[in-house]
């Protein structure tokens, strides 16, 4: 192939791409951004070696004491550039009501004015005195059925490396678009370019930031920051808000959800999708290695954070994980929390934020019971136990992560590549709830189970920035992830089930659960964790018509003595406190439903008030 040569810049195309399209659309952001350079990545480990041993010259990485931690990393961003900015993520459609109320609107010309058209668009010039790379991924094996490919341009090395590892990326996927293949194109720059002899700071990014999507034209365009579900367009932006909307055109779903398998001792296979909103906990579910009293079972990781789910032939869900690792929050998990996470995390591991030990470690808050004597903190000041209690200055952020691959954990599901999927048997969703919301329920039926998923609330975290611990109605899990209207988004839940109950398929039963729940001394009363398996046990044992419960106002819970409690000293009053239903709360969960109700109210399905109706009333009979 001939390689354009534009002023000044050589788009260095490498012999194995054969798009034109894309060719011509490298040049196109090339020239707009005014990139020094571009760069393929071809996804080897010698590039990937090379590049992080760039980032380690540049001061954004520090490579570990590989004595401790072989082949990894350590990043600390800016302070300023920390979670994800929901108040800066946009959906822009041609009609507002598409993006619906609870998304950030702008009219596609207009952004595309502020972006790319405009005298002072951002993204002229953007790249000044940095190298664009070009990022070919796949989410979801390459060349599946179920997979859908994304190329992005990011003037960020960072980027390059974390989505080496999030996702299949590289000259793979070159091979398999061909000359003519569809890609979602996703530009991102840390707006922070460099005039001559400027020297570069070790975390560029700009104040402003911007993360837009455009789901009518299926392109994604980020501005401002370095970080996670901001900057690595595969994951958030792509493989939940983008493809939501291809979800929905195409009649499949895109959740944000983990993917588990549960294996008995007879050896029978059960697969479960969770949401969880943000660092709640859903890696750890993930990865949940099954406590005393649960000899012989298996639990095994399909996805942790997002799933693909298409009806099969058979009228049965499968889903995949769109992603090839985790982007997993590290404090708080430690050998009791999640074995199988710390395992993962031996080698091999890109840290972001989190606190440097004195030989060369990584250390975060909850790793060990006693801190070190001294750290680095993740804004590389000088950190002890006493700075701590005196100033409460945290080791490591609270939104600290680590970018660690799928096979790096011993838990791994001998499945969790498969192009085809998995067929899944229930669906759970949870909130992070201090109160009202008992540990499990089961929906009678998927409408009902879909009003549960619909109404959840949860407790913010610090994985966007923004005030923490108030609840907020989350949908799905999915509240900072439509791509769409979230009424129109529960209108295709209902139709989906709908239309796969008339096929006669056995629809999956949908769980709520909360395990977050607080005793009078503000603990958490729950033990959480490993023990969460006696709560998933009892599900798989409804999926398979056998587990016991009682029917109250909302679906089905189970008694005490229908859990197994071997193993665990878990009296009967505790179990009451996870599991009272208060009449009180629940009225005032109910007008916090009608809220929501009121704010969707453009195009809510009918049958979503109808079930609160019903709610209602049993609760007056209560
Ligand atoms: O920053 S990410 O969006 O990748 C993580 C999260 O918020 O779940
Ligand atoms: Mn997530």
């Amino acid at each position: 192939m001939n390689q354009p040569v534009m002023e000044g810049l050589r788009l260095n195309v490498p012999a194995y791409v054969k798009h034109q399209r894309l060719v011509a659309w490298v040049a196109e952001i090339a020239a707009l951004t005014e990139a020094r350079d571009v760069y393929w990545c071809d996804g080897s480990q010698a590039e990937y070696d090379r590049l992080c041993q760039q980032l380690v010259d540049a001061g954004t990485f520090q490579k570990l004491n590989p004595a401790k931690r072989p082949g990894s990393y350590l990043a600390w961003s800016d302070p300023s550039d920390v979670a994800r900015v929901e108040d800066r993520t946009f959906i822009c459609t041609k009609n507002k009501a598409d993006a619906g109320p609870t998304n950030n609107w702008m009219e596609p010309a207009e952004m595309r004015a502020l972006l790319q058209t405009g005298d002072k668009a951002l993204f002229k010039g953007a790249m000044r005195g940095r190298t664009l790379y070009v990022v070919p991924f796949s989410m979801g094996p390459i060349g599946s059925p179920i997979a859908h490919i994304g190329v992005e341009l990011s003037d960020s090395p960072y980027v390059a490396v974390n989505m080496r590892i999030m996702t299949r990326m590289g000259r793979a996927v070159l091979d398999t678009l061909g000359d003519n293949g569809e890609f979602v194109p996703c530009v991102h720059t840390v707006g922070a370019p460099l005039e001559a002899g400027q020297a570069d700071v070790k975390w560029p990014c700009n104040k402003t930031k911007y993360i837009v999507h455009y789901p009518e034209t299926r392109e994604i365009w980020s501005y401002g920051s370095g970080y996670g579900g901001n900057a690595l367009l595969g994951k958030k932006c792509f493989a939940l808000r983008i493809a939501s909307t291809m979800g929905r055109d195409q009649g499949w779903l895109a959740e944000h959800m983990l993917v588990l398998g549960v294996t008995s001792p007879e050896g029978k296979k059960h697969h479960v999708a969770a949401a969880f909103p943000s660092a709640c906990g859903k890696t750890n579910f993930a990865m949940l290695i099954p406590p005393a009293g649960f000899e012989g079972w298996k639990v095994t990781t399909i996805g942790d954070d997002i799933a693909w789910i298409k009806p099969g032939k058979d009228g049965r869900l499968y889903a995949i994980n769109p992603e090839a690792g985790y982007f997993g929050v590290a404090p708080g998990t430690n050998v009791k929390t999640n074995p199988n996470c710390m395992a993962s995390l031996d080698k091999d591991v890109i840290f972001t934020n989190v606190a440097l030990t004195d030989d060369g470690d990584v250390w975060w808050e909850g790793m060990t019971d006693a801190a070190p004597d001294h750290l680095i903190d993740w804004q590389g000041k000088d950190w002890t136990p006493a700075i701590a209690k005196e100033t409460g200055a945290k080791a490591a952020h609270p939104n600290a992560r680590f970018t660690v691959a799928a096979t790096n954990n011993p838990a791994l599901d001998s499945e969790w590549d498969n192009p085809a999927g998995v067929a899944i048997d229930a669906f759970i969703f949870g909130g992070r709830r201090s109160t009202t919301v008992p540990l499990v329920t089961e929906a009678r039926d998927w409408v009902e189970g879909v009003y549960m998923a619909a109404t959840m609330g949860s407790e913010t975290t610090a994985a966007a920035a923004g005030q923490q611990g108030i609840v907020r109605r989350d949908p799905f899990a999915m509240l900072p992830f439509m791509g769409y209207n979230m009424a129109d988004y529960f209108q295709h839940w209902l139709s989906l089930g709908a239309k796969l109950g008339q096929s006669g398929a056995t629809l999956p039963k949908i769980f709520c659960v909360n395990w977050f729940r607080k005793g009078a001394d503000g603990k958490f009363v729950w033990p959480g964790y490993g023990e969460n398996m006696r709560v998933l046990k009892w599900m798989l044992e409804r999926v398979d018509g056998q587990g016991q419960g009682v029917e109250h106002a909302f679906g089905t819970s189970p008694r005490y003595e229908d859990l197994n409690w071997q193993g665990l000293a878990f009296t009967p009053e505790q179990f009451q406190t996870v599991t009272h239903i208060s009449n009180e709360d629940w009225a005032t969960e109910l007008k916090l439903h009608d809220e929501l109700f009121v704010q969707l109210a453009h195009n809510l399905p009918a049958e979503l008030p109808a079930t609160k109706a019903k709610i209602e009333g049993r609760l007056a009979k209560a």
